[in-house]
């Protein structure tokens, strides 16, 4: 005997209306009693929408984005009497703390699967139990909380702690910084690839003191801005790759003198052609050839941390500065390409990138990436690795410095180099190496054809 019954949203307090942030259950799912459905959020607090019976969720009414309101009907259940007691109807579950939280799991959603009755009963309402309020925020507005309470579900607070994640430590990728199932993840997949190379005593990264709320208003006049998407993405990837790789970054100079003549005189081509010769083509070039002399620069350390994975293919990521962030898209097979063609591809990626329409492909199979920011200025920088690459290039902006030639200082134009490099896969001498190999590539443009 089976029962669909509404599930309505509860007494909320004093909310009008309030968003819908989270989705936490699919139809067809089965669920538990008290088990929570929906997060939804206000600006002052985020709650959890628990389930009022154990069943089947045969239909949902809202989606992540909409406004709900006390008695909004948010989803069918298919109530029955056997759904209560799984182990007499055959219900397959797998509960997520009886698993060990290795990569291979955390790669598939627990899932609950359950022979659902055809019939559809006339709907009845169910007494909905009260939300479960979650960290109130400490003000209205789209802040990430920097230390104290994380910003987090009750769903995926526990999910956290059978993982043993320590929320204070994961940066929040949805709005207000809050932090989803998927952050919870990412911060697990990142701690047990680290973890050969962090052992030892230091707990890292989970043993971190957590940052602490200021109101910075207490000192002086402020103005709150929410962070991009792109920025909120990538600058939770910086955090972990700056936080979990050993960087080093070595420094060296180029003398491009001849190569920007070289460039310079063929600027007509490119143009002809309807595109424009920056030095980065050849910086791309000159990569290329290095990557190919020291094959451990264009390699990826196993999730294991005990080998190094060869790419016998170049394709080099490239930093490009947006209005909504930093975006890194991906040239392929460099090796195969002269200079006019990658300044073609690169003129029509960052443009694409500037105008918000990249692919998920364009950022995949990077092999090494190029930050340039000679456009700009600067003499240095200390790139940070685009992890699971090895190493990363800066480079600054090139100016003139006089030389000492054996005889006499001649004006030369200087390229600045920054490489970081990840120490557990690259040694300095290594590093030192692939630097000047790079420079003298650019030295003398030519070799790379060599
Ligand atoms: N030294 C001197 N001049 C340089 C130079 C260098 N190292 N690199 C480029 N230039 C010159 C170019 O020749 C061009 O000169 P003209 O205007 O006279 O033609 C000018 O600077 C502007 O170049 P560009 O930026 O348009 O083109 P690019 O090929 O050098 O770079 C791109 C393309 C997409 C990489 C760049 O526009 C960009 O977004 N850079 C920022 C990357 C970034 O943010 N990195 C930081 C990551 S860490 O937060």
């Amino acid at each position: 005997m089976s029962n669909i019954i509404e599930i309505r949203i509860p007494d909320i307090g004093d909310f009008d209306g309030v968003d819908v942030i989270e989705v936490l259950v699919a139809i067809d799912q089965q669920v538990a009693k008290e088990e929570s459905l929906f997060t939804l959020e206000s600006d002052k607090a985020t709650m959890e929408i628990p389930s009022p019976e154990s069943g089947v969720i045969t239909e949902l009414k809202i989606a992540v984005g909409d406004v709900v309101k006390e008695g909004d009907v948010v989803a069918l259940l298919l109530v029955s009497a056997e759904a209560d007691t799984s182990a007499d109807t055959g219900v397959e579950t797998e509960i997520a703390s009886d698993v060990e939280p290795s990569t291979e799991v955390l790669k598939e959603e627990v899932e609950t699967v359950v022979a659902v009755e055809t019939a559809t009963p006339t709907p009845i309402v169910a007494e909905v139990p009260k939300p479960t309020p979650v960290a109130a925020s400490a003000s209205s507005k789209a802040v990430t909380p920097a230390g104290g309470m994380a910003h987090a579900s009750p769903a995926i607070r526990r999910f956290a702690r059978e993982l043993g994640a320590n929320l204070n430590q994961i940066v929040g990728s949805a709005r207000a910084g809050r932090i989803t199932r998927d952050d919870v993840k990412a911060f697990v997949k990142q701690a047990l690839t680290t973890a050969p190379a962090t052992s030892g005593g230091s707990g890292m990264p989970f043993d971190l003191p957590p940052l602490r709320a200021i109101d910075f208003s207490k000192f002086g006049e402020i103005e709150t801005q929410s962070l991009s998407r792109i920025q909120k993405l990538s600058g939770s990837f910086l955090a972990r790759n700056w936080i979990s790789i050993p960087h080093v970054t070595q420094f060296d100079e180029a003398d491009i003198t001849e190569m920007e003549a070289f460039r310079k005189g063929n600027q007509e081509l490119a143009r002809a052609r309807g595109t424009k010769l920056t030095p980065l083509p050849f910086m791309i070039k000159a990569c290329v050839a290095a990557l190919k002399q020291f094959p451990q620069f264009n390699a990826s350390l196993s999730i294991d941390g005990k080998s190094l994975v060869l790419k016998k293919y170049h394709h080099i990521g490239i930093a490009v500065d947006t209005d909504d962030g930093l975006v890194v898209p991906v040239l392929r097979n460099c090796d195969q390409k002269g200079l006019l063609e990658l300044a073609e591809e690169l003129a029509e990626v960052s443009q694409r990138a500037r105008d918000g329409k990249l692919l998920p492909k364009d950022f995949q199979g990077g092999c090494f990436t190029i930050s340039s920011l000679g456009g700009i200025g600067g003499t240095a920088f200390t790139p940070i690795i685009n992890a699971p690459e090895v190493a990363i290039l800066g480079v600054s902006r090139a100016y003139m410095k006089p030389l000492w030639n054996g005889m006499e200082f001649r004006p030369r134009l200087m390229l600045p180099l920054s490489l970081s490099y990840d120490h557990r896969v690259i040694d300095g001498a290594s590093a030192a190496r692939f630097t000047r190999y790079l420079a003298e590539m650019m030295a003398d443009i030519r070799r790379v054809m060599l």
